[in-house]
């Protein structure tokens, strides 16, 4: 059986409880489904020397980080750039001098680690921003097999990500994959309008996109849970405020300015002034384990409200959800949001709580049947939390039904499936590498290239009128159509 090679930036320890974090979870559960090695960064700092060893335990393959690499390519390049950019905070973007080559540079050092440890027939899946050059530095070291890459993130409009002043070289990068898989359609949509925009990216006739000199497929995979790992929960008791009598709302984010927390705290604010006869009977539990406490960013977003500042372990995690009346996941930007997923799964299917969504979370593209709320417009949230809580039992459960046939639908299994078969599809194609149009095709190309010059011939002789009158759609039109979800 061949073997897939997952490569992320952190690798946690599968003995220890995962801890908060989308990426690694799904990670987790995906090393475990095939045949894999998981290879990227340990989360330890350690110095330069300690820095080129690989360490080996069973599937896992990892490696530290030193205190250069760390700040430029992880808090720096990473964390400072393409995190706020991808999620439209162009604001926050941190442009400083040397974040880029250090971002590089250790992608050229990790690719140079893994190489050794690979076989020919292994396949390569890449995960997320920190590491798009990751497939051009493993090409470099003429590394041929196919790579595919997942980015968890959004993915921005066109003219926000030209903005970053490494764009095209980024571009280049995402050109040495096979295959790029995103989260939404809406992304799909945003990735292709750039290549079309930005790169002067074209549609070849088997609908991938050539990109310089290389042909990569795009299409979206949204991700999945376990569902069986929050299907058989039970209530959680003795949570802090959990009297049977109260109703909670839960929200469960990683403390980051692309959450909302300040929008949400703000929504139940007012949904309690708004309706008095709720006080004391409606709580919020916000759990928000801080992440990246070095980024700048991220100093700012502790709020003076009550919250469980740490993290919670997942065997309980799922316990909060059920009992919890509402889940609200009101992100201001989010590529999926498995939170979501997780509190959908851990409802009781007699008695389901309510799901609050913002339509700007990747989910909120399946997940129709939840409250779709628009998390800057607080006085729509505040009226939402109502009407969640007054929902008739019948409602409830029909809208719950039906999210759960959206969560199970793409679960975290078919979710790593169907991108690896696509990524073997694509590659069956041809080998990228020496990819020409097949004959045939060639012909019919050469062909219409004519027809099509004989008629912009007579175009430009016939009256003025017939002149604004297009041949069919756009290139733009025709990359969208040939790339749109499988
Ligand atoms: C990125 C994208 C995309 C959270 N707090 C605790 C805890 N968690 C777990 C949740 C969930 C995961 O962490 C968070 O996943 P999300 O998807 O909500 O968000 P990100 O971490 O931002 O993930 C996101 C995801 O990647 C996957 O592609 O959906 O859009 O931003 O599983 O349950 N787990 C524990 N304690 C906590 O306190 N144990």
């Amino acid at each position: 059986m061949r073997r897939v090679v997952l490569v992320s930036n952190r690798v946690l320890n599968l003995r220890k409880a995962p801890q908060a974090g989308g990426v690694a979870v799904a990670l987790a559960d995906v090393v475990r489904l095939h045949n894999g090695l998981w290879f990227g960064w340990n989360g330890e700092i350690t110095t330069d020397d300690a820095a080129d060893v690989v360490a080996r335990d069973g599937r896992l393959a990892t490696v530290s980080l030193s205190e250069t690499d760390h700040q430029g390519y992880y808090l720096g390049y990473a964390n400072s750039v393409l995190w706020p950019v991808f999620h439209n905070r162009l604001d926050l973007a941190q442009f400083e001098a040397g974040f880029f080559e250090r971002f590089v540079a250790v992608n050229k050092r990790l690719a140079a680690l893994l190489e050794p440890l690979l076989r020919p027939d292994d396949v390569i899946w890449v995960h997320d921003y920190h590491l798009i050059p990751f497939a051009a530095e493993l090409r470099k070291r003429r590394v041929q097999n196919p790579i595919g890459f997942y980015l968890h993130i959004p993915f921005p409009p066109w003219q926000t990500f030209m903005a970053v002043p490494e764009h095209q070289e980024l571009a280049r990068a995402l050109a040495a994959y096979d295959l790029i898989g995103l989260q939404t359609k809406a992304d799909v949509a945003n990735l292709i309008d750039y290549m079309a925009n930005g790169v002067f990216g074209r549609i070849v006739p088997d609908g991938r996109i050539r990109l310089f000199d290389r042909l990569v497929s795009i299409a979206s995979f949204p991700i999945g849970i376990n569902v069986a790992d929050f299907a058989k929960v039970k209530r959680a008791g003795g949570l802090v405020q959990g009297r049977p009598s109260v109703a909670r709302i839960i929200g469960v984010d990683r403390l980051d300015y692309t959450k909302g927390l300040p929008q949400k705290f703000k929504a139940f604010g007012r949904f309690l002034e708004k309706c008095p006869q709720y006080r004391r009977q409606v709580v919020l539990t916000q759990i928000a384990p801080p992440t990246r406490a070095s980024v700048e960013a991220y100093a700012d977003i502790r709020q003076p409200i009550h919250y469980i500042h740490r993290s919670t372990p997942r065997r309980r995690l799922g316990g909060i959800y059920r009992s919890s009346r509402i889940g609200m996941v009101t992100p201001l930007r989010d590529g999926m949001n498995l939170v979501a997923k997780e509190y959908v799964a851990a409802q009781d299917a007699e008695d389901p709580g309510v799901l609050v969504l913002s339509q700007f979370a990747g989910a909120a593209e399946e997940l129709t049947e939840a409250l779709i709320v628009n998390p800057y417009n607080i006085e729509e949230t505040a009226d939402v939390i109502r009407a969640a809580l007054e929902m008739p039992l019948a409602e409830r459960r029909a809208r719950h039904d039906a999210l759960m046939t959206a969560v199970r639908k793409h679960d975290v299994a078919s979710w790593s499936q169907s991108f690896l078969s696509q990524l073997d599809r694509v590659r069956s194609v041809e080998d990228p590498a020496a990819w020409r149009a097949p004959e045939p095709i060639r012909t019919a190309l050469a062909k219409l290239e004519q027809v099509m010059g004989r008629r912009t011939r007579a175009a430009s002789r016939k009256p003025k009128e017939s002149q604004g009158l297009r041949a069919g759609p756009s290139e733009r039109d025709r990359i969208r159509e040939a790339s749109s979800v499988k």
